[in-house]
């Protein structure tokens, strides 16, 4: 019997690895990029030839330095490996699209720490670490979960799986977007009244929002006025858009009751911010939801074998709406 003959190897694709971090990260993403798409060979931008850069259709980018991208004139599309893009947007070239990380994990990660968090608000923990800071032995009333409503802001990858996993939990869960959606077992709004209702609402409130030039300061001092008295807020958006001067007011004349705060409009947080030693803030540095390196290479790896085969680009930001 006459064996059909093997097809030819496809021949390794130089593909250009633009970012900003340390050599540790950048080899691990490297091994695990290749290992996931054998046909690609992810190199730093040090490491390219000029012929390399100058015909390079197509990049994997971490918070890449905008300058060294205007360094790659064939640029048609740039995969990120994270997931918020308001830094890529006014910075990548106009031509060039941007493809975010979209993750299945990254979302049940986001949902989790989203539950994890919710959860130690209504089961009032910060209350009690205080009262242990005061040796004060006292018991307080447990509300059921129905009877807590969360208000999510932002019904995207992030949110939708964090309401979900909120209303798998028993709590009484609001979502707001900017177009309406329809989620099961989740009241759902969008648009400024939207927002009114649920910031009127929400004994929780969600923020997973992307940080546009809408959503900047969207959580003002307004809008935190218009919150329930002893609300509690969970901020694993983007710092900018909450107001940190109204939120810490807010929270120093008792009318919110505690804020859980994973990110900030400049992190690392300073040293000398105020936020770090408020009784009622509790910091995160930003893990909420990292990148998992295995399943976000294999993701970009794929995006990156699809489009060598077809030319397809992956969905990408829109530059307009700015996510
Ligand atoms: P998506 O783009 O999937 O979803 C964004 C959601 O926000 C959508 O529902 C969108 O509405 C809504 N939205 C955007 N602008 C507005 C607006 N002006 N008014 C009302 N709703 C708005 O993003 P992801 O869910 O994947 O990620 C959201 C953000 O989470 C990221 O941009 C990033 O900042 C943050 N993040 C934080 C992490 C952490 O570890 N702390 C990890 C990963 C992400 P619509 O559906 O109508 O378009
Ligand atoms: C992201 C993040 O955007 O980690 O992926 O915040």
């Amino acid at each position: 019997m006459t064996r059909k003959p093997e097809p030819p190897p496809a021949a390794t694709t130089i593909v250009p690895f633009v970012h900003r971090l340390d050599a540790r990260e950048e080899a691990v993403w490297i091994a695990a990029i290749e290992a996931a798409n054998p046909f690609v060979a992810l190199r730093p931008l040090s490491a390219l030839t000029v012929e390399e850069r100058d015909s390079a259709p197509v990049a994997i980018v971490a918070n890449p330095d905008p300058a060294e991208l205007r360094g790659l004139p064939a640029l048609r599309w740039v995969q990120s490996l994270w997931a918020g893009v308001e830094r890529l947007v006014p910075h990548t070239p106009a031509q060039v699209a941007i493809v975010r990380m979209v993750d299945p994990q990254l979302a049940a990660t986001m949902a989790e720490a989203v539950l994890a968090c919710a959860l130690y608000l209504h089961r009032d923990m910060p209350l009690y670490a205080r009262q242990q800071r005061a040796r004060l032995w006292r018991q307080h009333d447990v509300r059921s979960a129905a009877d807590r409503r969360i208000g999510v802001l932002g019904m995207g990858e992030m949110g939708a799986a964090a309401a979900h996993r909120l209303a798998a939990n028993g709590f009484s869960v609001s979502g707001w977007s900017r177009s309406q959606k329809r989620i099961d077992g989740v009241e759902t709004s969008y648009g400024a009244d939207g927002l009114t209702r649920v910031l009127r609402r929400a004994d929780i409130l969600v923020i997973v929002l992307p940080l546009t030039e809408a959503t900047h300061g969207l959580i003002s001092a307004a809008a935190l006025a218009q919150m329930k008295h002893g609300a509690s807020i969970i901020n694993f958006g983007r710092g900018a858009i909450v107001d940190e001067a109204a939120l810490l007011a807010r929270l120093d004349e008792g009318a919110l009751q505690h804020a859980v705060l994973d990110v900030f409009a400049v992190e690392p947080l300073p040293r000398a911010s105020p936020l770090w030693k408020h009784e009622r803030i509790t910091i995160l540095p930003h893990i909420a939801a990292p990148t998992n390196v295995e399943t976000a290479s294999r993701i970009a790896a794929e995006n990156l074998r699809l489009y060598f085969r077809d030319g397809a680009i992956p969905m990408a930001v829109d530059r307009n709406r700015g996510y």
